[in-house]
């Protein structure tokens, strides 16, 4: 059997709706120092399996022995602008929780093309997305779908950083990409200067602790005080960061995977949304989203602090 080439596994990654697709070597990461700078500083607060997941993160090579090269997507959820926040909203809730979640969707189309891989000869084959040990920007990076941005994003020069990455180690042998080296933010500082907490130490270096997406979704204790009024009407994850970004702004085109369009619950003019349903209903509305991450009672605690500066406005 003849075994894939790159451009029959672009073609495949490109008809299951993937926007790009490169290869990234199995190199230690360059960042190594960086991501230990990083957690040295409790810059990921209660992550703490990112300080677990340290050793393989800086060299993927850890992770699958066997891997030659690593092939990397992006999948686009860009919202269309009748999918974005709306006049009388309350709070809101980030782009990317807007439909099914990426872990069920994304991972499924990657599935398929590792299946594809499997098919036609290919021994090993692993599939990740946001779910292991990768350091998926940097790999990303590597294979040439973008550069790393101040705001930490993976930016594509032609499509964004509305993108999830997905990741398929393998065994084949495959010419690897070109890294894009060029760092196409010049001297913008719109991401650093319209974060609302003030969460970005430096530009690419992010206090996760600061950040909404992690108060929201990850931290379970009582939110950090220091942050009351600063929540902009963010109920679960921000998007402030990647909205404010000229790349999105001029060249992000809305996505063509159904499953990632806005559903109508919640009802973000309601800030009882929450509130007037149980745990069994959350469940049934929720649990193919990944608003099902905090649960039920975190998403009351968010939308109570999200829209606190409108109740303090309103008085
Ligand atoms: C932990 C985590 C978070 C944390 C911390 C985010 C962060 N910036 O570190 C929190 C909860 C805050 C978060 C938020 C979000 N996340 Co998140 N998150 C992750 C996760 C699981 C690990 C990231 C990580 O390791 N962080 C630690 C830092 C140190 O590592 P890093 O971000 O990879 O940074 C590397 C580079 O920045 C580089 N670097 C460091 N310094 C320097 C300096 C220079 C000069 C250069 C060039 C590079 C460089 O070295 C680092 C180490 O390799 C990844 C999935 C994964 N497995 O990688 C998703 C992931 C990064 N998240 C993603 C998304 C979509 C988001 C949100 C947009 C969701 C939302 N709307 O709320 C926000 C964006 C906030 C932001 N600006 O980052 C996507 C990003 C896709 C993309 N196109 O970039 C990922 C890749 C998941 C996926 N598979 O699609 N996230
Ligand atoms: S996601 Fe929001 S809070 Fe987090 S760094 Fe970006 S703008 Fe700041
Ligand atoms: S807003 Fe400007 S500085 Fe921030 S990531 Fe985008 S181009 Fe870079």
């Amino acid at each position: 059997m003849t075994l894939p080439t790159l451009a029959e596994i672009q073609a495949e990654a490109e008809r299951l709706g993937f926007v790009a697709c490169g290869v990234s070597s199995m190199a230690p990461n360059r960042r190594a120092d960086a991501l230990d700078r990083w957690l040295a500083a409790g810059y990921g607060g209660t992550m703490r399996y990112l300080n677990r997941q340290a050793k393989k993160r800086k060299a993927p090579g850890n992770l699958h022995p066997e891997a030659r090269s690593a092939i990397v997507v992006l999948d686009n959820y860009t919202a269309p602008p009748e999918e974005r926040a709306q006049p009388g909203d309350a709070f809101r809730i980030a782009s990317y929780a807007r439909g099914t979640d990426y872990h069920l969707v994304t991972h499924a189309r990657l599935l398929v093309l590792k299946e594809w891989m499997l098919a036609r000869g290919v021994t090993f084959a692993s599939a990740w997305i946001d779910d292991g040990p990768v350091p998926e920007r940097e790999l990303a990076e590597r294979a040439g779908l973008g550069w790393i941005g101040k705001n930490t994003m993976l930016i594509h020069p032609q499509l964004g950083s509305w993108t999830f990455i997905g990741t398929i180690f393998t065994d084949l042998e495959l010419p690897t990409d070109a890294p894009l080296v060029t760092d196409h933010c010049g001297s913008c500082t719109r991401c650093l200067d319209a974060c609302p907490t003030g969460a970005f130490v430096a530009p690419r270096v992010l206090d996760a602790t600061r950040c909404l997406s992690y108060v929201t979704i990850e931290y379970k204790p009582d939110p950090p005080p220091e942050l009351d009024g600063k929540w902009a009407e963010w109920a679960f994850g921000c998007d402030i960061c990647n909205e404010v970004c000229p790349w999105n702004v001029k060249f992000a085109e809305p996505t063509t995977i159904d499953e990632f369009r806005r559903r109508p619950v919640p009802d973000r003019r309601d800030t009882e949304a929450f509130e007037t349903i149980d745990e069994a209903e959350f469940q049934r509305l929720f649990a193919d989203t990944p608003i099902a991450r905090p649960g039920l009672d975190r998403m009351r605690r968010n939308v109570r602090h999200a829209t606190a500066r409108h109740e303090e406005s309103d008085a």
